[in-house]
């Protein structure tokens, strides 16, 4: 009997960054996300298959078992907290920082100093929870499930916790990052139960991509040697 296997993904850029990992462990998917609005997309191997779902319920369909693997950021795994999650690799892909951002001209360090509550927006309440007590700070969270950028413009708070990659989209409005509070990645995450009983099939998976994102990051790295090299 053909046991399928079913690997959950979020479209946009984890779709993106894991397809050459995909390629290197041999699995093509049959069609673009982008251009498709199914759910489920098949691949070049009949016992293969990628179901799409927001970045933020790639833990949960693993968790349950719905899906066999997934790759979801370290971001959305601190939230979920990672029950029933087997986490082998850390991918590398989808790189970004948590941050604590503030408008330009807030003094956040003079805040903090003052012992002042503030409050603070963001979609990562567990992680912005921890941030703040660990620094012994109180803080009102408010939650939002999007655009975090908006809140400090209109008063809704003083700061916010977000994910910064480039920087463009605080520059573009008038936001600073004063706080770093964790280096993201995404990580490769396995259903307990189906490592166990697919182990001849995920197996193999967990090793191709941790070759192939080790190939990765020694490429980034010469490629940075280089550059330092030039400079
Ligand atoms: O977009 P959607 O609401 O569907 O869901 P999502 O935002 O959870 O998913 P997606 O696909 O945008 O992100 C998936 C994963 O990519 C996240 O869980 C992170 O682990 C990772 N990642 C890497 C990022 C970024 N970089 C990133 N820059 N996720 C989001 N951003 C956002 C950030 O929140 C901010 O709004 O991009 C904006 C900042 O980007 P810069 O380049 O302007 O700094
Ligand atoms: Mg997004």
């Amino acid at each position: 009997m053909m046991t399928t296997l079913t690997i959950a993904l979020s479209k946009g850029r984890i779709f993106d960054e894991t397809l050459p990992l995909l390629a290197a462990a041999g699995v093509v998917p049959a069609e673009d996300p982008e251009r498709s609005r199914k759910l489920i997309l098949g691949t070049n191997r009949a016992d293969t298959r990628i179901v799409l779902v927001r970045a933020t319920d790639v833990p949960t369909y693993v968790q349950y078992g719905a899906a066999d693997l997934g790759i979801a950021g370290k971001d959305v795994l601190a939230e979920h907290g990672g029950e029933g999650l087997y986490q082998p690799l850390d991918l590398g892909i989808a790189r970004c920082r948590m941050m604590v951002a503030v408008r330009a001209g807030f003094d956040y360090d003079a805040a903090v100093r003052r012992g002042a509550r503030i409050k603070v927006a963001t979609k990562y309440v567990g992680t912005a929870r921890e941030h703040f007590a660990s620094k012994g700070m109180h803080v009102d969270l408010i939650k939002l499930y999007g655009s975090m950028e908006l809140a400090p413009l209109v008063g809704l708070a003083d700061a916010i916790v977000d994910l910064v990659s480039t920087g463009s989209t605080l520059k573009a409005n008038d936001l600073v990052a004063v706080e770093h509070i964790a280096d993201i990645s995404a990580r490769l995450v396995v259903n307990q139960a189906a490592l166990k009983l697919k182990h001849e099939r995920v197996q193999p998976l967990i090793e191709a991509f941790g070759r192939a994102s080790r190939a990765d990051a020694a490429t980034q790295a010469s490629q940075a040697g280089k550059r330092r090299a030039r400079s």
